[in-house]
């Protein structure tokens, strides 16, 4: 039977970015100098393929640091914890690593800035993600006031309206980012904040990618998980994008062909977190139904690299 055949949209830049392979390293090597097994405090990154992959090798992922023991090294994920995290580590003499992105470690500081500097700080991430409650954790409970959309910042009570500034996580979606600063700064014309947003580059570049392949294309799936921020908002700047269906998928196997009947293009990316592996077992499956033609669609180049830890370079 001869296949159909089907134009395959390659978005690029697409998956890992220089903080999760930061981050992976990190287990990485932490397993190698201190042995197995090591503590990894929520999910190094959100990908389970990851994270399976890092059990075997002997990490034991755990929510809470009262689930770690006092002598086993213990590292904190890619998206950053509340001050009480390490704090706490310190008091049970614990040995760990910080594994946050340097990119949501500058937004921790710029937090503690402004509030050093007496401004309330307003922000701008999905309540309950684990990136949320560790940059409102930079700060006492209360402190940072949290906006998920506009209707929020019509919502906001603060303190002074004249002394505010704003953060955000890295992750957002740009578009509905800028809608929510420009509430914001429309509202309190004084407030202080980043040049535009803290979204970081990677979030910034695979969104573009997605706003070039998805409207040449009947279908687009993203590679990631359900619980990462950034694959997700990559589905919703496709649908936005005006791609008909867009939808996550966290490999091959969780493909719907059926919703795919009668397509003749398909773009693929991937999240921040997602690995490579899992992009070429989506391509490939493709490739066993569809004769494919791939097109890589590159939109920007990334050359961002992270230096792990100095305790991780040193010699054992
Ligand atoms: O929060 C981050 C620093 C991004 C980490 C990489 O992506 P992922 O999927 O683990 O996390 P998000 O849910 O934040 O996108
Ligand atoms: Fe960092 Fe952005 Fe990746 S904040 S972990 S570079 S998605």
């Amino acid at each position: 039977m001869t296949k159909p055949p089907l134009t395959l949209y390659l978005a690029a830049p697409r998956g890992f970015c220089a903080g999760v392979d930061r981050a992976i390293k990190i287990v990485e090597m932490a397993l190698e100098k201190w042995g197995a097994p090591v503590y990894v405090r929520h999910e190094i990154v959100h990908n389970k393929f990851v994270v399976d992959g890092l059990r075997d090798k002997g990490a034991v992922f755990v929510e809470e640091l009262e689930d770690c023991p006092d002598d086993r090294p213990v590292i904190f994920s890619a998206h950053g914890v509340p001050k009480s995290v390490p704090a706490e580590a310190d008091r049970r003499n614990m040995i760990y690593v910080d594994a946050t992105c340097p990119l949501v470690s500058k937004v921790h500081i710029e937090a503690q800035r402004h509030a050093d500097a007496g401004l309330q700080m307003i922000m701008i991430g999905h309540k309950g993600h684990p990136e949320t409650i560790g940059t409102m954790g930079q700060l006492p409970d209360g402190e940072v006031l949290l906006v998920e959309t506009v209707e929020d910042v019509a919502r906001v009570e603060v303190r002074d309206p004249e002394r505010l500034a704003f953060v955000t996580q890295t992750t957002l979606s740009v578009d509905d980012t800028k809608d929510i600063v420009a509430a914001l700064q429309a509202r309190f014309p004084k407030i202080v904040g980043p040049h535009k947003e803290d979204i970081c580059y990677a979030t910034t570049n695979r969104q573009e990618a997605v706003k070039v392949v998805a409207p040449k294309s009947d279908a687009l799936l993203v590679v990631g998980a359900p619980n990462s921020s950034n694959s997700r908002r990559l589905v919703e700047v496709a649908s936005k994008a005006g791609c008909d269906y867009a939808q996550l998928v966290q490999r091959a196997d969780s493909i719907d062909w059926r919703a795919l009947e009668g397509i003749s293009s398909v773009a693929i990316t991937a999240g921040a977190s997602a690995p490579e592996v899992l992009v070429n077992e989506v391509i490939d499956a493709f490739r066993d139904r569809y004769d494919v033609t791939v097109e890589v669609v590159e939109t920007a180049t990334e050359n961002v690299e992270f230096k792990v830890p100095r305790v991780l370079r040193e010699p054992a």
